[in-house]
């Protein structure tokens, strides 16, 4: 386990990527602004399935450049980047033969943007891996959707009743498969998200058996069905010990939102982020700093502009 685990250890930064269908609305529906994160905007507007799936014909990202993608993470210093390969919204941005909403299928742009930040990751000499949302998917049938929105019970559209287990066997395993094996170098690291009691230990001892073919993968502690997993997960805050006996790792927004908004520019300062870094790396964690490239392929020129910055200071101040 420490073998497996002592370079990402040493990482200390990594650049976290939401990138999916929802840089497409940014925040706006239907002419007005939507409440909440980008990347929950089906959720937080009860955007019916048949919808939100018509934004893949519009997805075309062309400015999409996965060697600058790679040299600005590695200009700031970063170690590793895990990008979302789908995430709530059951969209996945790779090319899947298990499920035909994904880019390569159902979009003008049809390249698989994994694939070439795979190559460009080995190229430059840095770690890559998949964010998954194995538990909510909103657009499959039986797909979870959380209920803290008391408006619903985890559905606001027919087309998202069926069997979770189905989903599980039909979908997510099966793209996950896909996600481990089809890609060169394999991903490092399996990064899950939100799981619900849907997810029993049973079905998670499923993927589990997965993940185990590959013994130096890394996976979070966001699996469900009472898995811990590699690592903690503190999200937009620093835990004040740390984890002791925990390897732990914070992620954070640079303005309020995940997936990209128009209309946030709430940005971080320079500073502000550069203290958070120095603050987890001194309680031992690692700091997954993201950024929410727009729907042309593009990553904010403020958000560019501070990773530039923070790689600059750690050039004259940082050890590598
Ligand atoms: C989840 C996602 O729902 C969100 O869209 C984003 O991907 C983020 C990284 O993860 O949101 C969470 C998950 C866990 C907590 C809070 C928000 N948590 O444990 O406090």
């Amino acid at each position: 386990r420490d073998a497996r685990m002592a370079q990402w250890r040493q990482a200390r930064f990594g650049m976290f990527i939401h990138w999916g269908l929802y840089a497409v609305p940014a925040g706006v529906w239907q002419g007005k602004p939507v409440d909440g994160i980008g990347e929950w905007i089906m959720y937080n507007a009860k955007i019916p399935v048949a919808d939100y799936k018509k934004l893949a014909s519009q997805f075309d990202p062309t400015k999409f450049d996965a060697h600058a993608w790679v040299a600005l993470a590695k200009a700031a210093g970063m170690k590793y980047i895990v990008i979302t390969a789908k995430h709530h919204d059951g969209f996945a941005m790779f090319d899947s033969k298990a499920n035909p909403f994904n880019i390569v299928d159902a979009t003008p742009f049809k390249r698989d943007p994994l694939r070439e930040l795979a190559r460009e990751a080995q190229k430059q000499g840095i770690k890559l891996g998949f964010y998954y949302s194995q538990d909510q998917d909103w657009t499959a049938p039986g797909g979870a959707a959380l209920t803290f929105d008391k408006s619903h019970d985890g559905h606001w559209d027919k087309a998202q009743l069926g069997s979770f287990a189905e989903y599980l066997h039909t979908k997510a395993i099966p793209q996950l498969k896909e996600l481990l094996t089809n890609y060169q170098p394999s991903p490092a690291i399996v990064w899950f998200d939100t799981p619900t009691a849907d997810m029993t230990p049973q079905l998670a001892s499923e993927i589990v058996a997965l993940l185990n073919q590959h013994p130096n993968l890394i996976w979070n502690n966001r699996l469900g069905g009472g898995y811990k997993g590699d690592t903690e997960t503190p999200e937009q805050s620093v835990p004040a010990q740390g984890y002791p006996g925990r390897d732990w790792e914070t992620c954070m927004t640079i303005n309020d939102t995940w997936g990209y908004k128009s209309t946030d520019t709430n940005f971080k300062s320079t500073q502000e982020l550069l203290r958070t870094l120095v603050d987890v790396a001194s309680k031992g964690g690692n700091l997954l700093l993201n950024v929410g490239p727009d729907a042309q392929g593009v990553i904010p020129a403020p958000e560019v502009e501070r990773l530039q910055a923070i790689g600059k200071w750690l050039d004259v101040n940082g050890e590598s």
